[in-house]
C-alpha cells in the first residue's frame, strides 16, 4: 500500500516545470484517478539514468513504496491489478485495445504534423541543459535542422484540425470517450493535446473547436491538472484564405451516426438518397 497515499513520480519537465511527455501526462491522470497524490521527481531528458538509479533511460517510471514500475502503459495496468478497490482506469482488455488504436490514429494524425510544426518551440522550451541533445537526437530523427523543420508551419498548421472529425464525432455523442465518466482511454487521447500544450508557442486548433468543450473538462479535471501556468493556449489559430474547414459543422448523418428503430427513422435518408440530383448522369 503506497505510504501516506503518495505515489513518487519522475517527471519530464520544459523549463517552466510543465510536463512535456505524454507518457508521463497520462500516468499523472492515471495516479490522479486512483486517487494517489503524486511525488514529482523533477528534470529534464538528460540523466534520466542518474535520476532512476541505473533503471530507466526513458519516463515516466513510478515507485510506490520500494515498487519500480517503467512504463506509462505497466503503470496503469499495475495500479489497477495492485488497487483494484480504488476506480478502474482500465476495466476490460478491450478498453485498452480501442485505447491503443485511438492513440494510434492520434500519432498519426495530429502528433507527427505538429512535431514537424512545434519542434523548434521544444527545444527552445526544453531546460537550457537539455538544448544540445534535444537538438541532436531530433535532428537525427528528423534528418534535417529544427529550423527548417518547423519554417513553414503556417501553411501547415490547418491541415490538421478537419483530420480530428472522427474524436468530434465520438464525443458529440458521448460526455467521456469511457462514456458517463472518464477513464484511461480519455487520458491516453488528453495526453496528446496536452503534449501539444505544453510546446505550442502558436495554437493548433481555432477558438471555435468544438473539441474544447472535452479538453476544458479534461485540462481542469482533478484540480486542474492539465492547468499548468507553462502551457500554452490550444485555441486561437487563424484560418488563411484557402484553408479547408477546420470542422464539420453539421450534425453527423448516414448509417454510423443514427440507429435504426424502424422505417420513420431512416425515411429521410431514403428520400435524399432517391431524390434525382441536378445533373447526374442517367443511366
Ligand atoms: N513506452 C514508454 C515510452 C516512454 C518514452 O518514450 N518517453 C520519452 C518521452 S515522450 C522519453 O523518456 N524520452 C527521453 C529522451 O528522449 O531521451 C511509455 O509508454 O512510458
Amino acid at each position: 500500500m503506497a505510504k501516506n497515499n503518495r505515489i513518487r513520480l519522475y517527471d519530464l519537465q520544459l523549463a517552466s516545470g510543465c510536463t512535456i511527455s505524454p507518457f508521463v501526462w497520462a500516468t499523472k491522470y492515471a495516479l490522479a484517478h486512483k486517487g494517489f497524490e503524486i511525488e514529482i521527481v523533477p528534470g529534464g531528458f538528460t540523466g534520466i539514468l542518474e535520476r532512476t538509479g541505473g533503471r530507466s533511460e526513458r519516463l515516466p517510471v513510478i515507485v510506490d513504496e520500494d515498487e519500480w514500475v517503467l512504463d506509462s502503459w505497466l503503470i496503469a495496468e499495475y495500479l489497477d491489478r495492485k488497487y483494484p478497490e480504488r476506480p478502474t482506469l482500465i476495466g476490460h482488455p478491450s478498453v485498452k485495445v480501442l485505447a491503443e488504436f485511438l492513440e494510434g490514429w492520434l500519432w498519426r494524425t495530429a502528433v507527427t504534423p505538429w512535431f514537424g510544426c512545434y519542434i523548434q518551440d521544444y527545444r527552445d522550451l526544453s531546460l537550457p541543459q537539455d538544448h544540445e541533445y534535444v537538438t541532436r537526437s531530433r535532428e537525427n530523427m528528423l534528418g534535417r535542422r529544427l529550423e527548417e523543420v518547423q519554417a513553414g508551419r503556417e501553411g501547415r498548421l490547418a491541415q490538421v484540425p478537419p483530420s480530428l472529425e472522427p474524436l468530434r464525432q465520438l464525443l458529440r455523442e458521448h460526455r467521456w470517450l469511457g462514456g458517463d465518466k472518464p477513464n484511461y482511454a480519455d487520458y491516453r487521447a488528453l495526453s496528446v493535446f496536452l503534449w501539444t500544450g505544453s510546446v505550442a508557442k502558436t495554437p493548433p486548433l481555432t477558438a471555435d473547436d468544438p473539441l474544447r468543450d472535452w479538453l476544458d473538462r479534461g485540462f481542469d479535471l482533478y484540480g486542474g491538472l492539465g492547468r499548468h501556468p507553462g502551457m500554452h493556449s490550444l485555441f486561437g489559430l487563424e484560418l488563411r484564405p484557402g484553408d479547408p474547414e477546420p470542422f464539420s459543422r453539421e450534425p453527423a448523418r448516414g448509417g454510423l451516426a443514427t440507429r435504426n428503430t424502424g422505417p420513420a427513422s431512416t425515411r429521410a435518408e431514403t428520400e435524399r438518397i432517391l431524390r434525382p440530383q441536378a445533373g447526374a448522369a442517367v443511366r
